[in-house]
């Protein structure tokens, strides 16, 4: 196996200074060799679906059943999602036929007919065969010719769509898709087959991943939107209730509001987890009294949370972590994600789910309510633009930090604690995605009414800060990069990648990107990314601070 694609990627080298990744028998995730080999193995025949799909949907349109397994099949592979080897297996060959009716439906022309390509390879049917052929389908494969750079910038393309496959899935479990979406989709994939070594050219393919996912983001916020309504301030409950229980986790509305259909009037008590927590603060989903609160804290605490709660527990996408046996028993996992021998939710029916929480006792006593405060989106955001802008006139708001991103388990997170806890008083904070566990229950208290801790979302929700920083540079007749605004980005897994490429398609300069670099940058990339975007890697949180407060 060889994989890089995430933050906790082995940073192991051989004695001759090659770079290792998560290599020999598992990743730090857990992933191991063969999920990982017949992962690789998926990808590289969803870009022989891409490509069909990209030469052929301007005379035959957009083929919908190739657009969503192209979407479903890459975000499955994101990290922390799918750990079943035998579903990839199946999948493969799901991929295999696609790929082939595609071909056949438009007349079969290829560029070549050279062996083993995404668009020849036939996959073999046992998993040993399968795995004899997935080196070639490595990310690094043509290292050794092409060279680091180039194999950076193609994995931070396939990395990058990656996050915007789980992005525009989720968009289209709610009934949301567009066309040009899956064309683009499609062209970035089919162009990583390209021989290119054109380091500026693959560059301006990564912005183009990034422009993509705006659009990406833009409909799946659009998305959410119509369908549960627009986000409002919402105090969230932190501590338990009395009664039954059913904990969700991860992002798919689409799947929590179907779960609180199906426990309405039950007597079940519903909770969120984790990037399910912006749920709250939709209308829609928050009419139903029996979604009571959010319980526990970030992906990574999960093992010791969840054999803490006393009902069943559903992951509706990344992160899950090894199941431990006191709740394997009573976990599901829905949609893209799973786990060998974890049972899994089929055509969003969670009955199975429903009866485990009915037999279990639940929670048997309330504790003193506690809560955090959600729903800062764009409409509430803009919403106080006058107050927001007023406060930055009369000197009360001196700055605004967007604090946020995709968390991961290595205790160097704490940084972004330090950073959120030592802005100054007269600062905001924008935050978003699963990082905000690191500082959300801390009391920051507010600036002539407006809080000084702005939850803005899921981490998709990115699309909103930058609409909300857009709107004050409107305001204040300047650009993004002149506003008294930093953007401390943490990073583990693929969306993020898609987010930090949103935000350099935007050319926002002077982002701090930790807590390490990917792995898949080299010194060489990194150095073009200094130079063309001044992007700057951690240091420690009071230097940091003091770097994004200096004028610039
Ligand atoms: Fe390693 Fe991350 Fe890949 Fe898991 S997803 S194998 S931790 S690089
Ligand atoms: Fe977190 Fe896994 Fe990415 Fe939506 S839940 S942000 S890491």
């Amino acid at each position: 196996m060889f994989c890089y694609q995430c933050e906790q990627t082995k940073r192991n080298h051989t004695a001759d200074g090659i770079f290792m990744g998560c290599a020999d028998t598992k990743g730090s995730c857990g992933k191991d060799a063969t999920t990982a080999d017949l992962q690789d193995l998926l990808v590289y025949l969803i870009q022989g679906i891409a490509y069909y799909q990209y030469q052929f949907a301007p005379t035959q349109g957009i083929d919908k059943k190739a657009a969503e397994f192209i979407l479903y099949g890459l975000f499955t592979t994101l990290t922390n999602v799918n750990f079943n080897a035998t579903r990839f297996s199946s999948l493969i060959q799901n991929a295999k036929e696609l790929r082939d009716q595609l071909a056949e439906k438009s007349g079969g022309v290829k560029p070549s007919d050279a062996p083993n390509t995404p668009l020849t390879l036939v996959p073999q049917s046992d998993v040993e065969g399968l795995l004899a052929q997935a080196k070639i389908a490595r990310v690094n494969a043509q290292q050794d010719t092409v060279g680091a750079d180039v194999i950076g910038l193609r994995t931070l393309i396939l990395y990058g769509l990656k996050g915007v496959a789980a992005y525009a899935y989720h968009a289209f479990m709610l009934g949301y898709q567009k066309d040009e979406i899956h064309l683009e989709m499609a062209r970035l994939l089919s162009e990583l087959m390209s021989e290119s070594v054109d380091l500026n050219g693959l560059l301006k393919e990564a912005l183009a991943v990034g422009e993509l996912n705006l659009q990406v983001m833009a409909l799946l916020e659009q998305a959410n939107t119509e369908q549960f309504g627009t986000q409002q301030v919402t105090p969230v409950r932190t501590t338990p209730v009395a009664g039954k229980a059913i904990l969700m986790s991860g992002h798919d509305l689409h799947d929590l509001k179907l779960l609180l259909e199906q426990t309405q009037g039950k007597n079940i008590n519903v909770y969120t987890h984790g990037e399910m927590l912006p749920a709250h603060a939709y209308p829609q989903l928050k009419a139903y009294p029996h979604l009571v609160g959010n319980y526990g804290s970030a992906w990574q605490n999960q093992q010791q949370e969840f054999a803490a709660f006393p009902g069943p527990i559903v992951m509706t996408s990344n992160c899950i972590i090894e199941p431990q046996a006191s709740y394997r028993q009573r976990l599901f996992t829905s949609g893209p994600v799973g786990w060998a021998g974890i049972r899994h939710v089929a055509d969003g029916d969670f009955s199975a789910a429903i009866q485990i929480a009915q037999a279990m006792p639940g929670f048997k006593t309330s504790e003193v309510e506690k809560t955090i405060t959600v729903g800062f989106g764009k409409h509430t955001v803009l919403g106080v633009a006058d107050a927001v802008i007023n406060a930055v006139q009369q000197g009360a708001i001196k700055h605004f930090f967007l604090i946020g991103g995709c968390d991961g388990a290595v205790p160097g997170r704490n940084y972004y604690t330090e950073l959120a806890e030592k802005t100054p008083h007269d600062t905001v904070i924008l935050t978003l995605g699963c990082g905000k566990y690191r500082f959300n229950q801390l009391d920051f208290g507010s600036i002539g009414g407006i809080p000084r801790l702005l939850d803005v979302g899921q981490c998709n929700d990115a699309y909103a800060a930058i609409e909300i920083a857009k709107a004050l540079a409107g305001a204040f007749h300047c650009g993004v990069n002149d506003l008294p605004l930093s953007f401390m980005v943490s990073w583990f897994e693929q969306k993020a990648t898609a987010v930090l490429l949103s935000l350099l398609a935007l050319n926002v300069q002077n982002i701090h990107l930790g807590p390490s670099l990917p792995a898949y940058l080299t010194p060489n990339l990194i150095a073009i990314l200094q130079e063309k975007f001044s992007l700057k890697a951690n240091g420690n949180a009071e230097d940091d601070l003091a770097m994004a407060l200096s004028p610039k």
